[in-house]
């Protein structure tokens, strides 16, 4: 497994990405287990996201900001944590969120960092590669060449933690097939827990 890209690209410091982490039985066996499942139409603030998504371990409210404690993650996602966790070198039971997100033909996530609450985040690519972006949190950053834009390949992992995560905004252009995702996330301690975060990712 390598860590493929020209990390000349100029990645921020915290974004790790491994192609082909997954093999193609695992992909099959996470799209089998997503099939069981009933995704949610996401909306924001009224605004009806072009995507399907269900959370497990915790719910995150676009609405109030709040995160509260949801279903368990099924047990068919066990293997993928465990993997995952292995890999990144954390517990397992440090995953506290599973979200999978559906993105049919040309649906996107719009400019986000985060919630708050959340420390690391891993993202798992299923059925379609995608163009991931990256561009400074800090507005007064935020010009057209800041934005790192760079391919995302079906079954691949990467991993968003300190500047990554913190000083960085992340987007997904649109898809050219339908692609699934499926994101860890790891909770901050109550000191690790700072500043708030913009939330807007429809
Ligand atoms: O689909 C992905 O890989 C990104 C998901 C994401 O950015 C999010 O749910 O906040």
């Amino acid at each position: 497994m390598n860590i493929l890209f020209p990390l000349e690209l100029r990645l921020p410091a915290g974004f790790l990405y491994y192609d082909d982490f997954l093999s193609e039985a695992e992909e099959n066996k996470l799209l089998a287990e997503i099939s069981k499942l009933e995704l949610n139409n996401l909306s924001y603030h009224g605004y009806k996201a072009n995507r399907k998504v269900r959370s497990f371990g915790y719910d995150y409210h676009f609405e109030t900001n709040k995160l509260t404690k949801g279903a368990p993650i099924p047990p068919g996602f066990e293997f993928l944590i465990q993997k995952i966790s292995e890999h990144i070198g954390i517990e397992e039971n440090e995953v506290a969120e599973l979200l999978v997100t559906e993105y049919p033909v040309g649906s996107v996530i719009n400019w986000h960092r985060d919630a708050p609450q959340f420390l690391l985040i891993a993202g798992i690519s299923l059925l379609a590669d995608c163009i991931f972006r990256l561009r400074p949190y800090r507005k007064e950053e935020q010009t057209r060449s800041s934005i790192i834009s760079f391919p995302v390949s079906r079954r691949s992992l990467y991993v968003m933690k300190d500047s990554a995560r913190n000083d960085w905004q992340h987007s997904i252009s649109p898809v050219k097939s339908l692609r699934y995702s499926i994101t860890l996330r790891t909770l901050k301690t109550p000191k690790e827990k700072d500043d708030p975060c913009d939330l807007n990712r429809t």
